[in-house]
């Protein structure tokens, strides 16, 4: 975010417009203009349902959000790659492998963008694709569970940005490197100001499995180090392609905000990924040793697994000619997208004056002509004039990102000037705009970038609120704002939070997903190996000074709920398998001094706590999800006694009666 607000503020130094331009993003006193939304077209009635769901990125908070659309309510959120308070994805035993790296395991990362997965080219309702940015990864999520099911660590790689965007049949996700570094296998132990000489990009493509969706690196291209920033892949007529901005093509290794701002132009990078695949099967890649953690979750027992892979298939461009290609596209260019028909592109440069379009008919014709201005690092420069269809001009100060209603209009948003200007794909021309509150970075349409986008609304992903809420201390809510675009003027209809800070987000029609949603796991499918399928099953084994709990819940106990002979220092592994087997029907479970967490338990599901013995003495547990009335009463202890002590391992439910008689340690006068 403060790359982009610095920037912001320099580029007025860097194009000489005046400050009073900036003025766009300050609250503004005449509010006349924000308080017109038509509240009866984002109101869903109370046990109504909403048309969309939107699933948001959480920016630094590493999650996504699921929101409907129009009313803007919040539903979920799906912890990716980090961990949450809220279900104990990353604090129980079997989630924590997935967020395992080759650095160990990482609690909390950043994540910028979704891809939801096509089929010819429209949503097909199966999975959500995330970037973790930081360490750089990729996440597959599943649309039935709304939970997280794959993750992949993408080596040779530092800021996974360019990330992730499909093609149109989901054949691949890819991940650009936004930080140009040595590659893993090389000594990376050089000066940084050796950047020319040894610093690498790396553009990887994810071949996802049509059936089961599984992810694995396909193979990797080399690149001159620059920073890839944003993606699209081609559709229709330019499938088989993918564009890539990319800026930093000074190869600056210092104060990026002057010294990667000087020249004129950076570069779209069109890469024919057709044409690597037939390298690839001719023989071309090279195998690189490389670490990375591959991480999936089974809903069989309930458990992720954490595998490292140790090669990755690399394609060196010096030995793959025509598979890549620069465009010069004017300063800093962050999106790069592709309209419906996938013939047209268009970058937006953050610092530039106008959105070039390029013609995907026009590159192949330049290709074909060789119409190149030389190379760069070994790379054909394709002619600007030679790719350009033509120049939207005046749009608005710092255009970020472009989305399409499928009706022949663009919807660029505009950081600098914080608004919104919708233009015409035919004849570039502006047709209107809206102010946003404030400073936009990514806007979406629903299908937005399909093939077949469903159109009708516009959502504004903006990185400042200031005076739109109720203030809560230095940290104010971050937002979003919903557009009618189904006429011809776009009209502000409403306002509402989003937790974390929104880069992209799609959203796609509720009727694609609504009725596919997993409401149960079947007990009698579970292949926890530590399940119990029946209070018959819960017991409790020490292994050394490990315990294990087999432990059930069912409304409105736990089985057992009495257990002794515990000692101290012992790790304690308490296995729950909840029992129920009817939608919406979680249960908690909490022990106090529990040093990580607490967990929730789907219906069907076992999830393990591990706690540890660090005193003598009585600890409660219980149920932390009010599951019925008796909920306060699903509860139970655990007694510690010194490590020395012969305390026997015993455990129950139900039979552990009231003692009679005095017993060692008892209060002596209330038990006469
Ligand atoms: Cu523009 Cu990370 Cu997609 Cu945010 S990026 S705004
Ligand atoms: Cu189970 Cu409350």
């Amino acid at each position: 975010m403060s790359r982009y607000l610095n920037r912001a503020f320099f580029s007025v130094g860097v194009l000489g417009i005046a400050l009073g331009a900036l003025q766009g993003c300050k609250p503004n006193t005449n509010t006349t203009a924000a308080a017109t939304g038509d509240a009866s077209k984002s109101f869903v009635a109370p046990g109504k349902y909403d048309e969309f769901y939107n699933v948001v990125s959480g920016g630094f908070n590493g999650q996504i959000g699921i929101y409907g659309i129009p009313s803007g309510r919040l539903f979920r959120i799906v912890p990716v790659f980090s961990q949450s308070a809220e279900s104990g994805y990353g604090f129980s035993e079997e989630t924590k492998p997935m967020l395992n790296t080759s650095h160990g395991f990482v609690p909390w990362d950043d994540l910028h963008h979704i891809a939801l997965s096509q089929t010819k080219g429209e949503h097909d309702g199966r999975w959500a694709f995330a970037n973790g940015n930081n360490t750089p990864r990729l996440a597959r999520i599943d649309l039935n569970t709304f939970r997280t099911a794959e993750i992949l660590e993408i080596p040779n790689s530092a800021g996974n940005h360019a990330s992730p965007f499909i093609t149109e049949n989901s054949e691949y996700v890819v991940a650009a490197t936004r930080f140009s570094v040595p590659l893993d296998d090389q000594n990376g132990d050089v000066p940084i100001n050796t950047y020319k000489q040894n610093f690498k990009g790396s553009i990887s493509f994810v071949a996802v499995d049509p059936g089961s969706g599984k992810m694995s690196i396909a193979f990797q291209i080399r690149t001159p180090g620059v920073n890839f920033d944003l993606s699209r892949a081609g559709k229709g007529k330019s499938n088989g392609w993918f564009f890539f901005s990319c800026y930093n093509s000074e190869q600056a290794n210092t104060l990026l905000e002057v010294n990667a701002s000087a020249k004129d132009k950076d570069f779209v990078l069109a890469l024919n990924w057709k044409k690597a695949e037939e390298y690839v099967k001719a023989g071309k890649g090279k195998k690189q040793a490389v670490k990375y953690a591959h991480n999936v979750y089974s809903d069989a027992n309930h458990s992720a697994t954490s595998e490292m892979i140790t090669e990755v298939l690399e394609l060196d461009p010096a030995d793959c000619p025509d598979m890549l290609y620069f465009i010069p596209c004017p300063k800093s260019p962050h999106g790069t997208d592709v309209d419906p028909t996938g013939e047209y592109i268009v970058a937006s440069g953050k610092l530039a004056a106008s959105i070039p379009v390029f013609s995907f008919d026009k590159i192949q014709k330049a290709i074909a002509d060789k119409a190149f201005d030389g190379d760069y690092s070994g790379i054909p420069v394709i002619k600007y004039e030679a790719a350009l269809k033509g120049e939207v001009q005046k749009p608005g100060l710092g255009p970020l990102h472009t989305e399409f209603d499928g009706k022949g209009n663009a919807y660029t948003s505009m950081f600098v000037s914080s608004e919104i200007v919708k233009w015409s794909l035919d004849n570039l021309q502006v047709l209107d705009r809206v102010p946003t509150y404030y400073s936009i970075g990514h806007l979406s349409i629903p299908g937005g970038p399909t093939a077949k986008p469903h159109g009708k609304y516009m959502i504004a992903y903006n990185k400042i609120t200031k005076d739109r809420y109720l203030p809560t201390g230095p940290e104010l809510t971050q937002s979003a704002q919903l557009y009618d675009i189904s006429g011809e003027k776009m009209k502000l209809i409403l306002d509402f939070p989003t937790t974390g800070e929104p880069h992209y987000a799609e959203a796609i029609p509720a009727a694609l997903i609504k009725d596919k949603q997993v409401k149960i796991f079947k007990i009698e499918e579970n292949a926890h190996p530590y399940a119990a399928k029946g209070e018959g099953q819960a017991k409790v084994e020490r292994k050394g000074n490990e315990v294990h709990v087999w432990m059930t819940a069912i409304r409105s106990h736990l089985t057992p709920d009495n257990i002794e002979g515990v000692k101290l220092g012992d790790n304690v592994y308490f296995h729950v398998t909840n029992l129920e087997q009817d939608w919406d029907v979680p249960h908690g479970f909490a022990i106090k001094g529990a040093n990580n967490a607490e967990i929730l338990i789907m219906p069907g599901e076992t999830q393990t706590l591990q706690w540890k013995a660090d005193r003598v003495g009585i600890f409660p547990f219980y149920c932390t999800d009010f599951c019925s009335a008796l909920h306060q009463e699903m509860q139970g202890y655990l007694r510690v006694s010194p490590t020395v002590s012969n305390t026997p391992l015993t455990f129950s439910t139900g039979t552990n009666k009231p003692a009679v008689t005095p017993t060692e340690g008892a209060d002596k006068s209330s038990s006469k």
